[in-house]
């Protein structure tokens, strides 16, 4: 029941066919792939300098290609679900002409990541993209996209190799090219994702901790509603400009700085809109380090009543769930067999994620599906590598 998921030599192969029937000539010369990503606890605290706790996916976005003497890209999307035309070319950009962002938006993340490129001047290139990760499920695929771009262009001309100014650059380009004003955990954990483990991130310091996640009776299950509700351009930016004012009325450089008590201190200075979403915050940063600590000890009860926590906590405070996650993460809590289960990623739909025994998967699915009112998506998951070189 659970989705097929192609594997990354499949997606290879079809890039390739791609590539040969639209460019002729040889074959690409290069292949990578990034992966999407999956947040187990701490939502919406990268941005505030807080903790996260995602895994990358082994739902990933290939690019195969070439260096071309030219002065110009050209890309084209196998992808599914994307915005025609599937196929874009455009100029190298140069001092006097950067690349602005326009139609389709798919291209927006390659023209983005090859402005902030750190090794400017990026050669011309040829290029096909195809992906696993579902394009708006709330799993990363524009994250993916970009470092996947980004890799591909270190194959071409490399950089000085710097994991985190690599992911660094890929969010710049998601601000400056997609309009949105993201934290780093999707970039990432894209670029330094670890197999089998989940990755601790200080949004601050930007050090990760790998805590090992691989027990044979746990599984990770991710439903998708197949929703996104249109909010999401609006609300986001609102939400991350909320916590900034909050920060400032505490006189902190962030929430990550500022406790609970600061904030009941300061309760009478803002609007309880304002109130909610800075307490989210501050109970979700204290609450992604607990939960990293359960993990480790693998207290998966501990760690399933964190997310449950999480879950209540972005809907009545920070009021970024929907009807559909609500629905999807109340079936999954009626299981036995279930530790946990939340909405993952910006939200207004998307995906949750749900934790629980290996032996429990199939009537979890059963029962989601039976009790959800739209059409879930489920893959049942484990935690992969980051960006990679693949052989072609
Ligand atoms: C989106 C953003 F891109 C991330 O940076 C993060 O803020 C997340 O929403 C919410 O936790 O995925």
């Amino acid at each position: 029941m659970a989705s097929p998921v192609p594997s990354v030599s499949e997606l290879v192969a079809e890039a390739c066919r791609v590539f040969e029937q639209s460019f002729g000539g040889d074959g690409p010369e290069v292949a990578v792939c990034a992966p999407g990503r999956v947040n187990l606890i701490g939502e919406h605290t990268d941005y505030n300098q807080g903790f996260v706790l995602p895994m990358a996916l082994p739902l990933v976005t290939v690019i195969v290609g070439s260096a071309t003497s030219g002065q110009s890209i050209s890309i084209i999307t196998a992808a599914k679900d994307v915005e025609e035309p599937r196929r874009v070319d455009f100029d190298l950009p140069n001092d006097k002409a950067p690349l602005s962002p326009g139609k389709p938006s798919w291209a927006n993340y390659v023209k983005g990541v090859v402005q902030h490129y750190r090794a400017p001047p990026v050669p011309g290139f040829r290029a096909v993209i195809a992906s696993s990760v579902p394009v708006g499920g709330g799993l990363s695929s524009s994250a993916s996209l970009e470092v996947a771009m980004y890799t591909f262009i270190q194959q071409l001309k490399p950089d000085d190799g710097d994991t985190v100014a690599k992911a660094v650059a890929c969010q710049k380009a998601e601000h400056t090219h997609a309009g949105v004003p993201c934290g780093i955990m999707d970039q990432f954990v894209s670029v330094l994702g670890r197999e089998a483990h989940a990755l601790l991130i200080d949004c601050r310091s930007l050090e990760a901790t790998p805590v090992p996640l691989s027990d044979p009776e746990l599984v990770i299950l991710i439903s998708n509603s197949n929703v996104k509700h249109s909010l999401t351009g609006s609300e986001y930016p609102s939400r991350r400009k909320q916590c900034e004012e909050a920060a400032a009325i505490l006189g902190k450089a962030s929430l990550r700085d500022a406790t609970l008590k600061d904030l009941e201190d300061a309760k009478s200075q803002m609007d309880g809109e304002t109130y909610r979403r800075a307490c989210h915050v501050i109970e979700e940063i204290a609450r992604t380090a607990q939960a990293a600590e359960a993990l480790k000890k693998g207290a998966y009860t501990e760690f399933g009543r964190l997310m449950v926590e999480s879950h209540t906590s972005l809907r009545d405070l920070y009021e970024v769930s929907c009807k559909e996650l609500d629905e999807l993460v109340s079936a999954a809590m009626e299981v036995e067999g279930v530790f946990g289960s939340r909405m993952t990623g910006g939200g207004f739909g998307g995906c949750t994620v749900t934790l629980l025994q290996a032996g429990a998967v199939d009537r979890t699915m059963n029962h989601i599906q039976e009790q959800y009112s739209g059409t879930p998506t489920f893959y049942i998951t484990t935690p992969s590598q980051g960006a990679r070189v693949l052989s072609l």
